[in-house]
């Protein structure tokens, strides 16, 4: 049970989507259970430090600059402010900070500023995360050295998908991102949006993408896309929850010891489908009542519900953690 495989064939993941779902819960949490603390949740915050005016085409962003969605252009955020939002969230319980840039990939400039900031939430005794875009080689190494411990870079969707949401780069671009991280020795943040109209297979398709990496991502972000007005994503017709969950239990199944986190889309998701999302395996979410231009659960509700359901927030192991000044909410 506990074996890592990474020559998932597509038929045997398209099997156990195919399964009754009581089998397919039953399966997940086993393999759950078998990996890690059960009602243990992992919390992260996002905060964007640069918004807005993205040159992609990603057809779901409110960022990108071909989507007319009103949103405000900002630019790098000073460090002050990134180091104030990181202490809030590291007050409120979260262990890990992540922020996003709404760029193509960083300049060296830029990288510079980025890591600076990693070097000030590392400091905190957070860990750290970030999401810039594509990345060199001579990058990713740049970014281990500031002791930068995640990177996001999603896959977005399956190969035969991401043709109808993405243009202006390609899927093998990702693969390289993803390969430069890796070889970094950065740990790897890499998941995907569900919901834009995608088939199961395609669902299928993306997950065996992401656990028939030589390593298997150790977060898994699964994103319920958010619908933004002016993206040409807006009014898709919405998954089906139970959907949503059978593919959190399968990533749980495919990558038995990463972290799967119920990322963005959780303010229009039912606590009850959240509930399904933890039994079938998923163990991390953001917390924080902003996600990078969108809402997310305001932080009562998600203490409410943790409680409800016996969840508690994980800690950091004390001796990555310095002196803290504050205690947590959670
Ligand atoms: N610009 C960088 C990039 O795309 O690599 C980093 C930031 S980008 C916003 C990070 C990820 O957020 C995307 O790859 C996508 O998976 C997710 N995302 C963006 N907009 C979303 C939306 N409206 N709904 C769900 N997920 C979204
Ligand atoms: C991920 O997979 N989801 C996060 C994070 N990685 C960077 C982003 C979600 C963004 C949701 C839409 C928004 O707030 O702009
Ligand atoms: Fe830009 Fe990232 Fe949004 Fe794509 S997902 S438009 S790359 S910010």
């Amino acid at each position: 049970m506990n074996e890592l495989r990474h020559d998932w064939p597509l038929a045997e993941i398209k099997d156990l989507f195919a399964l009754p779902f009581n089998d397919l819960m039953f399966k997940a949490h086993q393999i759950h259970r078998a990996n890690f603390t059960v009602n243990q949740v992992q919390i992260s915050t996002l905060l964007s430090i640069k918004t807005g005016a993205c040159p992609e085409d990603c057809s779901y962003c409110s960022q990108s600059a071909r989507n007319d969605t009103g949103l405000e252009r900002e630019r790098l955020l000073p460090l002050d402010e990134v180091i104030s939002s990181a202490q809030a969230a590291r007050d409120s319980g979260a262990t890990r900070f992540c922020m996003g840039a709404a760029w193509r990939n960083p300049t060296d400039k830029n990288l510079e500023r980025v890591v600076e900031m990693v070097g000030a939430v590392r400091n905190l005794g957070m860990e750290t995360c970030v999401t810039l875009g594509m990345l060199t080689k001579p990058q990713a190494g740049r970014l281990k050295q500031a002791g930068l411990d995640y990177y996001n870079h999603n896959l977005d969707t399956s190969p035969e998908f991401y043709g109808n949401v993405i243009t202006t780069r390609t899927y093998q671009d990702r693969l390289d991102t993803l390969e430069h991280v890796r070889a970094a020795g950065i740990n790897v943040c890499s998941g995907g949006i569900l919901g834009m109209g995608e088939s199961e297979t395609d669902r299928a398709r993306l997950l065996q993408q992401l656990a028939n990496l030589s390593v298997h991502p150790e977060s898994v972000p699964i994103n319920d896309l958010v619908q933004i007005k002016g993206t040409p994503l807006a009014g898709i017709d919405k998954l089906d929850p139970l959907d949503f969950v059978r593919t959190i239990a399968v990533a749980r199944i495919l990558m038995p010891k990463s972290y799967v986190r119920l990322s963005a889309g959780r303010t229009e998701m039912s606590d009850e489908t959240q509930a399904w999302c933890f039994f079938a395996g998923a163990n991390s979410i953001f917390y924080g009542d902003r996600l990078l231009t969108t809402d997310n659960p305001e932080e009562d509700h998600d203490m409410t519900l943790f409680k409800r359901l016996g969840i508690q927030p994980e800690r950091l192991a004390e001796e990555s953690m310095p002196e803290q000044t504050s205690g947590c909410m959670l």
